[in-house]
Order: C-alpha cells, then structure tokens, then sequence
C-alpha cells in the first residue's frame, strides 16, 4: 500500500476528453464551413441508419439530405453556441425511419458537434402537461415560509416530475464537501438525509463542468461506453472537448461509486447561487437503468434555474427580522458615535454596544493603538497577531467558521474562537473590528470516512484508485469549527464598517479645524 497516494489524482482526470460516449445517442464531429464528418460515435448506424465508415470524410447530406442541411447551417449561422449545447432541430435522417433531435455545440477548437438522440413521441404529447406542472411547482415554491420547506418541496417535485426513486439537495461546504440538506425517497431505501461527503467525491473536473452544463445525465451505470472513430485520413486525430456534449462517457470513478452504491441512472443539476456553485440537485433510481427523454429534462433543467434564482430570496426572506434588527441596531449605534465622539466607548460600553447586536461569543476593537474587549475572546497578545496576519490579507473583511484551518495558530483559542468575522478599517493600519464564535463541537454524519475516500487495489501489479466501498456511517466530531456567519452578518459587518469610517473621516477633520 502506497501511503503517499495523492487524492488530488481524480483532480487530474480530464474528463471531457472521454474520447467515447454513453449509447442513448450518437455524435458527430464535424469542421465548419464544409459540415464535413471528421469523427463519428461507432453506433451511429443505430441513429442515422449509416455506420461510421460511410459517414467519415463525407459532408453532413449525407445523414440529413440537401434541404434539411440548408435547414441546420440556417440555424448555425444565427447562432454563434458558444459552447452551449443547443437543441437546433428535429430531423429525420434519411436511411432511418425514426426521427432524432438533433443537438449542437461548438468546441474552443472551432469544432462543431453535433448530437441525435431518438426522438419520443409519448414525451413529446406529454410535454403541455409537463409545463403546467413546473408552472405549478413555481408558484407553490414561491409561497413557501422557510428555505428547508422550499428545498423539501423542490426535491419532492422532481420526484414527481423524473420518478427517479431518490432526489437530494446537496449543499456544498466552504472545503468542497458536503451535506444531503433536503431528501425526497421511495419508502423502503434508506436515507441519506444529512449525510456529508468528502470534496474528494465530486472532484474539480466535474465542478467545472457544472458551471457549463446545468443538467447531466446517466441513464444506465452499467452502459458500454461507445468510442469516437476517426477517418483513414485523420489517423490518430486530436480528443475532442466533450465538455458540452450531453452524451460524453463519464469517468470510471464516478461509475464505479454509483455502482459500489447500487446505483442504476442518475441525473445532476447545478444549483448556483449568485453565480457561484451553490450545491446541486441529484436524483439517483436504484432499482432499473433509467433514461429520461429530452422534454423532461428541459422541465427539470428549468426548475432547477428556478430554485437557484428563488433560493436567494427565500434565504433572505428568512433573515429579514434578523436584518431589520441589525439595521436598527446600526442606527442607534452611530447616533450614540456622533454624540459621544468616542469610538472605544460607544462600541463597547454603550447598549446596544457591537456584540449584543449581532450573534457572537465575543468582540474585539482595535483602534488608535487601543484594544477594547467584550464577551468571550482570545487574549490580548492573541488578537494582536490575528490583527497583523488580517493585514497581510488583500481584502478588508474576513469571514471563517473554521479559524484554526485557515490560520493555525488559532488551534490555541479554538475553544473560544473557531469563528471569525472580521472588518478593517483601511490598507493602512490593522485597526478594526473581530467578532468571535466559540466552538461548536457537532456531530457530522460522514458517509464512509472522509479521510479515507479512496480504496487501493495493488492486486493487478499497478496502484488503481477505486471508490470507496464501504458506506458505513462514519462519524467524525469536527473540531474547530463555529456555527457559519449568515450572509446578513457579514453584510452588517460591511456597512458598520463603512459607517465608523465615515465617522473617524469626519471626527479626524473636527479635531483638525478645532486645533487650527
Ligand atoms: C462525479 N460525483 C460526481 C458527480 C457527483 C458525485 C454528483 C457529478 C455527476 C454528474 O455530473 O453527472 C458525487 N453524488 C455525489 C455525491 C452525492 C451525490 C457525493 O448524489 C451525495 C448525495 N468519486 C469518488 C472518488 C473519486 C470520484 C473517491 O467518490 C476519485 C478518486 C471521482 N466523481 C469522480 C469523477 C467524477 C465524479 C472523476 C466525474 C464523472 C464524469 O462526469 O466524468
């Protein structure tokens, strides 16, 4: 056993170069302007009626025909795709009897993909009723009181609309793992609700690719993958960024792990929350392979924009008293400054002085080569150095609910202060204002154990990474960790920030004009 194994390996996997894809359609490469077939999946006899070696080298009429060809390089030319993956038309290529949708994306290499995937018509009669339902879906949403209640109904709806027998909200944590926050299942499976899972289960090659394709999807775990073939006359052709392409084979990690979960199909959509990866919605179907046409997976991809878009709200919704008080809280605060003209003692000895306002152990000043102190914090000598690393920082506010990880020597004080939310003043100095959280010793349900997220098989000769096959609950006590600051905290941290220096700028030119 190789005890220097790097996790970071599933980091480097470049996964959009599968150079294959999964069997529920067929894909063709093709170089703009000619349309001419530079690489073909091997099934596209199953789609197009014609096998690789009768479509490589030729121009796309040969699968679509003289008119509808003039139809897609119409629809190219009004589109520059820009990567996104576009559904331009229904076809009916001419050596097969069933119809496809025919969808395209354009690689950063210029290359032009296109992907046919069968057309269903039972999908396609059902669509109407499919966009009633997501219309009803978005108005009960909205009329949701609380965020758990939102993503409870969010998951509990694409349950309706997929029928996959398991749908999870999965929020990602700051270090890249995550929480199973909202859980819609069939009776019988067990939970899952709660879990967490190491950041070493989705690694950055797939969140990248979150952030491109808002919706993903396996149909079968167990599929063969089907190989990109090149023409004689492009030997050993370039890999081809599947980056975009909805039918791309997925890495042997994640297939195996779902199969090591007992796992038959999945489908992933991204949650973003002002434009950052959020967390996701996954639906996993335990029971059969399951293929999801392309009607229901729009419905699905546009609820989960939805939830990402009124999520937001409902998170604000929910703090709005707490916002309120804090606001109210500010106001009384600067009008005692500007009466008292005293900044150590408005903030610290006045009620309601800057701990009380805002849910905190314990709150330091640091002003003018004075340090004031309220509630439970560090020592002096303590905060002190934290001030200084702060100042190396490039930002003028810091917000962590797990100190000691990004600062170490705040392992000395985590019991007092794991969480910090932090403002200065200016570049110039360290002054400022620290508020601390003591530590929060929770009980984190980890789904197998994190530090451990691989297992080694060395039994081949050669070290392989394989996902982890035990499940077993895993729990760990998290150390060092506080509750997490709301975004509504650190909002009210900026804007006293912001007040006390306007404060300090109009206090410093009183005394300037009264010394004149
Ligand atoms: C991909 N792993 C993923 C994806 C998810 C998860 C959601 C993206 C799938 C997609 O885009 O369709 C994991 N799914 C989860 C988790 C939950 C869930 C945690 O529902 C919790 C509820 N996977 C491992 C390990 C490795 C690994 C140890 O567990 C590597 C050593 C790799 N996971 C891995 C890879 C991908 C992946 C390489 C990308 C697959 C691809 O798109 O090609």
């Amino acid at each position: 056993m190789n005890a220097e194994l790097d996790f970071t390996n599933c980091d480097r996997e470049q996964i959009q170069y599968a150079g294959a894809i999964q069997p529920h359609g067929a894909l063709l490469v093709l170089q703009e302007p000619g349309l001419r077939i530079l690489q073909a999946s091997a099934n596209t006899d199953d789609y197009l009626g014609l096998a690789p070696d009768r479509l490589l080298g030729q121009g796309i009429e040969v699968v679509l025909g003289e008119a509808a060809t003039a139809g897609l390089r119409e629809r190219l030319s009004m589109q520059r795709l820009n990567g996104v993956l576009l559904r331009l038309m229904a076809v009916q290529p001419l050596a097969c009897d069933k119809p496809c949708h025919l969808f395209g994306n354009r690689t950063d290499d210029g290359l032009l993909l296109l992907e046919f995937e069968r057309l269903d018509e039972a999908a396609r009669v059902g669509a109407p009723d499919l966009y009633q339902e997501v219309h009803t879906t978005l108005q009960r949403l909205q009329a949701t009181p609380t965020l758990h209640a939102f993503f409870d109904l969010a998951v509990a709806e694409i349950r309706a609309i997929t029928g996959f027998d398991r749908v999870m909200a999965y929020r990602f944590d700051v270090d890249g793992s995550g929480e199973v926050i909202a859980e819609s299942v069939q009776e019988g499976l067990e939970t899952y609700l709660g879990l967490h899972y190491p950041a070493a289960d989705i690694p950055e090659p797939a969140r990248r690719l979150f952030r491109l394709t808002w919706l993903r999807h396996l149909p079968d775990v167990d599929y063969q993958p089907v190989p990109l073939l090149a023409g004689p006359d492009h030997p050993g052709a370039v890999p081809v960024d599947l980056s975009y392409s909805f039918l791309r084979s997925v890495s042997v990690m994640y297939t195996g792990y779902l199969q090591n979960m007992g796992v038959k199909a999945t489908l992933v959509t991204t949650l973003l929350k002002d434009g950052k990866l959020w967390g996701l919605i996954s639906c996993m179907h335990h029971a059969a392979p399951k293929y999801l046409p392309y009607e229901t997976r729009v419905a699905v991809e546009c609820l989960a924009h939805m939830v990402s878009l009124l999520m937001s709200g409902k998170d604000a919704e929910e703090h709005y008293g707490y916002r309120l008080r804090l606001g109210a809280a500010r106001e009384q605060l600067l009008d005692a400054l500007f009466r008292n003209n005293a900044l150590h003692q408005t903030l610290i000895q006045i009620r309601p002085d800057v701990l009380t306002m805002l849910d905190a152990d314990g709150v330091a000043l640091f002003s003018d080569g004075r340090l004031s102190l309220l509630g439970r914090t560090p020592s002096a000598p303590e905060i002190l150095a934290l001030a200084d690393w702060l100042a190396t920082r490039s930002e003028l506010s810091f917000a962590s609910h797990h100190l000691p990880l990004d600062y170490p020597p705040a392992a000395a004080f985590q019991s007092v202060a794991s969480g910090l939310l932090a403002v200065r003043w200016s570049h110039a100095a360290p002054d400022g204002l620290m508020w601390f959280r003591a530590e929060w010793q929770q009980v984190v349900d980890w789904a197998g154990d994190p530090h451990k997220p691989v297992e080694i098989d060395d039994t081949a000769g050669e070290i392989r990474l394989l996902p982890r096959t035990s499940f077993a609950l895993w729990k760990e006590t998290v150390a060092g960790q506080s509750r997490r600051w709301l975004d509504c905290e650190i909002e009210h941290a900026l804007e006293l920030r912001r007040e006390i220096l306007d404060f300090i700028v109009r206090h410093t030119e009183h005394l300037r004009r009264i010394n004149l």
